[in-house]
């Protein structure tokens, strides 16, 4: 339980059972954002303030002059998993109705969509935890690849804990000793960008050691056959030589990991690279070899990421995808969504680019005119300098937000909104179950919500019948019934049954039905029920360190701060506890570079370079190096970055770039960098 400053008081709902009670400390100091003076309360034109009408003109007349000169195609919108599902929902038929533009991507681009592809094509379906977050409680092992809960998801850490106490084990892949893999019973130090290789290596040993379920793989999976045989070139010493681990590491974890019921649980560590997609397969491949997948305790799982991570990638603000997780290419999906919005097949725009394809677009000879919901791109993006100029090239730039943040200060029109306990809404969590958001408070006159925003704007633009309400309720019951029929299928779904449960879990066909908490006991959803391997192999990053930049550079979070920092860094009590970005470095590389603990150090990417302060700790690898993203300017950790994307999910390498050290200065007394960076 937490008490803000302003005098509100959030508290856990012990009975609620995600989290029972917990909350993380985001979570309890996040009243302050409600009254923050930095809060935006009016529109900026320019960045004067100006009232909502004159905002809106500008708008729709810049809106409608490139619609007129140039076409649909030079419009995008980006979207967030930040928004409810009623937003993410009107987001995407904005964009396809009044717009009529195919470029309409988000940030879950760059958070979830390796997972997704990845079961997708393993499973015929998407949803992050397949079963109740509690099934992790009766795990025998654990296998967490790539993922921090105790810092990024702290009201779960109680299941891992409970695991525990019921006598499972935990086995954590991370270039770093976390906070989480402080825990564990087997902490994997792998080399980044290794995953996949660990994991054939590891269905290498089970074949061996006979530990893999030919009965399950025979009744319930098609594909095994080619990826025995490609896993059988993944002997331990290859597999030591690319991830860095020893066979005795390896054989530890098989036998643990082959115990029944165990779990597989990947996170961004893993997911976050050029090879993310066949990452995840990899493991999904294990999970299925060892026979997991569908009893309660095992299986296969992703680590969400958002508020509506889920929900986000459900409602049609993807680029492929139509409500109802729908895809926008299928002619069959296109009909379905169209007939429900009354429009014509043929008027529905085709599929459009990726996040960062699409901002990489920006410019006088692509995309004239961004609206951005819910995401600070410029902190947020790979390559963020690049980004940075893109954005600046363009003639339209439209941010919605509540704050001032590093991407709204580049925007011709800023427009303040509603926050979380101002408005009411739905998200679906990590396992697939839908929740209300309830409106608590009256939000500041001034701003309005996302909702509002696209009905005033879809009104100016011809478009009112298509946009008849910004009620939360009536998006939510429009949305459920477009969702009929579809695999995230909401139908039975209406905000007076999520009054009365703690959530139902999709899918949720009728009024009647229960909602489905574990997905795959009986069958997977490809059209025989059964689930796919794919054989995957191991392939080299987009770049690798070399003798000009020797050194892995990785990026994740920290407990304190959330994302780009656009909200986390103006929360008093998070910004003193965690005041700028830090550096985790060896105590052998920080000795050979001169580096002390506090230092200021430069790191050089192809790209640019950043500066951070030094943390010498041995937690972390010898040969790389880590920060956090959450913050902007000189000390954003994706001017490092690139963008390398994952052929199927256009998942950007946030989690390996090769990286060099160029300066390193005394700390300085406030702990910022003494020097900006060139
Ligand atoms: N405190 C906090 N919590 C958050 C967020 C936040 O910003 N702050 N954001 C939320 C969001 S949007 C998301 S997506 C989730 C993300 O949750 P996580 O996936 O847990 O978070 P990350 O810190 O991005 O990455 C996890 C770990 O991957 C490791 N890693 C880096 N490279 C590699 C590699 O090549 N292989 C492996 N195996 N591991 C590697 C990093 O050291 C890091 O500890 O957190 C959510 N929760
Ligand atoms: N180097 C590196 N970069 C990364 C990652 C990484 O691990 N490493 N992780 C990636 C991942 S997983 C993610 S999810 C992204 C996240 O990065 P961003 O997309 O930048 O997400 P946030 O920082 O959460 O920004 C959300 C913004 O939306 C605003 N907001 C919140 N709720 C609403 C709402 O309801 N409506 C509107 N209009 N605005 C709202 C907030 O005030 C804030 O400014 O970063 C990605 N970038
Ligand atoms: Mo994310």
């Amino acid at each position: 339980m937490g008490e803000a400053d302003d005098g509100w008081r959030i508290s856990g709902d012990p009975h609620f059972p995600v989290n029972r009670g917990r909350l993380c400390i985001k979570g309890w100091s996040a009243t302050e954002l409600l009254q923050h003076p930095q809060r935006l309360r009016q529109p900026l034109l320019h960045g004067q303030p100006v009232d909502w009408d004159t905002a809106y003109d500008y708008i729709t007349e810049r809106l409608r002059d490139l619609l007129q000169r140039y076409g649909p195609q030079t419009i995008g919108v980006f979207g967030s998993g930040a928004l409810t599902n009623e937003k993410a929902y009107y987001l995407g038929k904005f964009a396809r109705l009044v717009l009529r533009t195919p470029h309409i991507d988000y940030n879950g681009r760059y958070c979830m969509s390796s997972a997704a592809a990845a079961s997708n094509k393993a499973f015929g379906i998407d949803r992050g935890l397949p079963f109740p977050v509690s099934d992790l409680a009766l795990a025998r092992t654990i296998l967490l690849v790539g993922g921090n809960p105790l810092e990024t998801l702290p009201p779960m850490a109680q299941w891992f804990e409970e695991q525990r106490a019921n006598g499972g084990r935990l086995i954590v892949v991370d270039p770093r000793r976390t906070a989480t893999a402080r825990t564990a019973d087997l902490h994997l130090a792998i080399t980044p960008g290794s995953d996949l290789a660990l994991a054939n290596g590891l269905l290498f040993l089970a074949i061996e050691e006979k530990l893999v379920d030919l009965e399950f793989i025979r009744c319930r999976t098609v594909g095994y056959e080619a990826v025995r045989r490609t896993v059988l070139h993944y002997h331990p010493a290859r597999v030591e030589q690319l991830t860095g681990l020893p066979e005795s590491a390896l054989r530890q974890a098989i036998r643990w990991l082959a115990e029944k019921p165990s779990l597989i649980l990947t996170g961004r560590g893993a997911e976050q690279h050029s090879k993310g997609v066949d990452t995840v397969l990899a493991y999904i491949n294990l999970a299925l070899a060892l026979g997991h997948i569908g009893q309660p305790g095992g299986g296969y799982g992703c680590l969400t990421g958002q508020a509506n991570g889920q929900g986000g990638r459900e409602h049609g603000q993807k680029a492929d995808q139509l409500p109802g997780y729908r895809l926008i290419e299928v002619p069959e999906h296109r009909e379905q969504v169209a007939r429900h919005w009354g429009v014509d097949p043929q008027s529905l725009p085709g599929k459009g680019r990726s996040a960062w394809e699409l901002l990489d677009s920006l410019g006088p000879k692509g995309i004239r005119a961004l609206l951005v919901f819910g995401s600070n791109v410029v902190v947020a993006s790979p390559d963020a300098r690049r980004i940075q100029q893109r954005l600046q090239s363009l003639d339209l730039l439209v941010v919605c937000d509540a704050f001032l943040q590093e991407t709204a200060r580049l925007a011709h029109v800023v427009l303040p909104v509603t926050q979380w306990a101002e408005e009411d809404g739905t998200v679906t969590n990590l396992e697939g179950r839908v929740l209300r958001r309830r409106r608590v408070l009256t939000p500041p006159a001034g701003v309005k919500s996302d909702l509002e925003i696209l009905r005033d704007l879809a009104h100016r633009l011809g478009h009112a019948s298509h946009f008849p309400t910004a009620q939360p309720r009536e998006v939510f019951a429009e949305l459920c019934r477009v969702t009929s029929g579809s695999i995230a299928d909401y139908s039975g779904l209406s905000y007076d049954r999520l009054e009365e449960q703690n959530g139902i879990f999709w899918p949720c066909p009728h009024p009647d039905h229960p909602g489905t908490p574990r997905l795959f006991a009986e069958r997977f959803f490809h059209a025989d029920g059964k689930a796919r391997f794919h054989a995957v192999e191991h392939r080299s990053a987009a770049e690798e360190p070399d003798g000009d930049f020797p050194l892995y550079f990785t990026t994740g979070r920290t407990l304190e701060h959330y994302n780009s920092g656009a909200q986390s860094r103006r929360v008093s009590r998070l910004s003193r506890t965690c005041p700028h970005p830090v550096l985790w470095i060896h105590p052998e590389l920080a000795a050979h570079y001169g580096i002390g603990d506090g230092a200021e150090v430069v790191v050089e990417t192809r790209r640019g370079q950043a500066a951070f302060q030094a943390e010498v700790t041995s937690d972390i690898r010898p040969d790389t190096l880590f920060a956090p993203f959450h913050w902007g300017d000189a000390q954003a950790a994706n001017l490092l970055t690139q963008g390398a994307l994952d052929p199927t999910s256009r998942m950007p390498e946030f989690k390996l770039s090769a990286a060099r050290i160029v300066a390193v200065h005394p700390p300085s007394p406030n702990g910022h960098p003494a020097k900006e960076p060139a």
